[in-house]
């Protein structure tokens, strides 16, 4: 066994404890997301001012239906972010992970996109600076945030592969920056995921600091549309949902979903999931509760080395 750190709070220490002797598996895999959230945090302070988001009065911790799951959610804003927000959640068998942050309309940054899934062995990662507009048509978008740093996706390309088939829908999502993999967990694995995630997330900080706001009205406009388009999309179909329900029930998930987690879906646009995604339209008009109409596909990555599209 390694030592227990000195520098671990008595709180952490006895939880390791308890965990050594009852679940000595579970130690193993044990990664603390919140971690990841501070470090994130503490990294943005040192390069803009944060303030809290209105959100965060609403939402700051909540204990699951089992009464051992803690859902952890924190939330702030700066002059050009919108919202910057982090959940983790952690019971004694899983670490869930997600973290996000969204920009202004006026300025078209992409989406900070991390979202982490871990049970006692597998582990889901999707890491991404998602495009806030559609890169096989916006040649100019994927060159303004892409192109330049497409070395951090080739520095951990080996230690986290293409995760294999995911629903077709999410491609258009991701940027050939995307790092969506499975693995089964081990503190090697873990301690590469802290630093491709805030290698990750210096490179949207410098973004966000770098980009300069919109004069152009109908710039701002197809802005904020892209993004409430993302955010319609993921309050409705994001694979988390099931698990979020499953922990605190169906209410409260929707409202985790709609009001934390994909804040602005009912602010930033009045067009419905049908109007942007009409596929999914059910004979009676409802939305089709599939979470796919593509069906999973991509097999291997469809970018190639440079970052251009393959199919
Ligand atoms: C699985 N999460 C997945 C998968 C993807 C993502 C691609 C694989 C399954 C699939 O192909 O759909 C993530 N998909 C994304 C993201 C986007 C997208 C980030 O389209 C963005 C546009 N995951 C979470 C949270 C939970 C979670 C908060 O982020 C739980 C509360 C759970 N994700 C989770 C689970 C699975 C999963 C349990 C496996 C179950 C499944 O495959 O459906």
């Amino acid at each position: 066994d390694p030592p227990v750190l000195i520098s671990e709070s008595p709180k952490k220490i006895s939880f390791t404890l308890r965990r050594r002797s009852k679940r000595f598996l579970f130690r193993v895999s044990a990664v603390s997301y919140k971690d990841f959230a501070e470090s994130a945090f503490e990294e943005t302070r040192k390069r803009i001012v944060l303030e809290p988001s209105p959100l965060q009065e609403r939402y700051s911790s909540i204990t699951g239906l089992d009464g051992k799951s803690e859902l952890q959610m924190l939330a702030f804003k700066s002059s050009k972010i919108r919202l910057l927000r982090s959940m983790a959640i952690e019971n004694e068998t899983m670490q869930v992970f997600d973290f996000a942050g969204f920009m202004e309309p006026e300025y078209d940054a992409p989406i900070f996109c991390a979202n982490f899934f871990t049970s006692a062995n597998t582990n889901i990662v999707v890491l991404d600076l998602n495009p806030l507009h559609q890169l096989t048509d916006r040649t100019d978008y994927q060159e303004k945030y892409y192109n330049k740093i497409m070395s951090i996706y080739h520095k951990y390309a080996e230690t986290f592969p293409w995760g294999g088939k995911l629903t077709g829908e999410s491609i258009k999502f991701f940027s050939p920056l995307v790092m969506w993999t499975r693995f089964s967990s081990s503190q090697e694995k873990h301690k590469a995921l802290f630093s491709a995630f805030l290698e990750y997330y210096q490179a949207w900080l410098e973004m966000t600091i770098q980009v300069g706001d919109e004069m152009e009205p109908s710039q701002v406009r197809a802005n904020r549309e892209a993004q409430h388009k993302y955010l319609t999309w993921r309050a409705q179909k994001d694979p988390g949902h099931g698990l979020l329900k499953r922990s605190v029930g169906e209410a409260k998930a929707k409202e985790l979903l709609r009001d934390f987690l994909f804040n602005g879906v009912d602010e930033l646009g009045t067009k419905t999931f049908i109007d942007y995604f009409p596929e999914y339209e059910t004979e009676d008009g409802t939305v089709s509760d599939k979470r796919s109409i593509i069906g999973k596909s991509y097999e291997t990555r469809p970018w190639d080395l440079t970052g251009r599209f393959i199919g």
